[in-house]
């Protein structure tokens, strides 16, 4: 096993350590942390990722591919002016799906409710992707850059939007509008975190 594979074997160790010592969760939410985290650890053994963890993989090659456009439920959800959401220490954010008008200036809205204890804060940031952005390719080329904030100057063409990336307890607001029609993804990109942290935003 070389070091890049035992650092994933590691890290996955403990992703699954940490479900564990989450004593609120009900069961079948932890299930889906472990399941999640073995996701992880899969696209690791493939040959794309293979190689020394030193390998370069922040080249910001993230992709646009063809999505579909609608969303189950849609129309049964009302169009808002704001996209107020929060983010815990669970690693969730508590709404999934936004419906707004092409064109209308949005107010977004972040707030990180973990704990504001440094020992205990949990980063969380909300990134909306242009149209058809491949999140996990995105996510892999955003990884590595914590210095900008998760979000590198490779990949600001795929950005529509996005808030600090915030400690426990602070909050930031920005506004944006959605140019075309269609389905846009939002993600945290703090790393690790897009797995549970995602959701869409309609644009009619
Ligand atoms: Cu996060």
């Amino acid at each position: 096993m070389d070091k890049w594979h035992r650092i994933q074997k590691y890290k996955n160790q403990e992703n699954v350590n940490r479900g564990s010592d989450l004593k609120t969760f009900d069961p079948v939410e932890k299930l889906s942390i472990l399941a999640i985290s073995f996701a992880f650890l899969l696209p690791g053994c493939g040959d794309r990722n293979s190689g020394s963890q030193n390998k370069p993989d922040s080249t910001g090659n993230a992709t646009i591919s063809v999505v579909s456009d609608s969303v189950p439920g849609i129309d049964s959800i009302e169009y808002s002016d704001t996209v107020a959401l929060e983010a815990n220490e669970y690693m969730r954010f508590d709404k999934e799906i936004f419906k707004v008008k092409v064109g209308k200036k949005i107010v977004l809205i972040l707030k990180n409710t973990s704990s504001p204890k440094p020992e205990m804060s949990m980063s969380h940031n909300l990134v909306i992707l242009a149209k058809g952005t491949d999140i996990a390719d995105f996510a892999d080329a955003v990884k590595n850059a914590k210095s900008e904030n998760y979000l590198p100057a490779s990949v600001e063409s795929l950005v529509i939007a996005h808030t600090k990336t915030l400690s426990g307890g602070e909050t930031d607001q920005k506004e944006f509008v959605l140019p075309t029609k269609g389905t846009y993804d939002f993600i945290c990109s703090f790393p690790g975190h897009w797995g549970t942290m995602q959701g869409k935003i309609v644009a009619k």
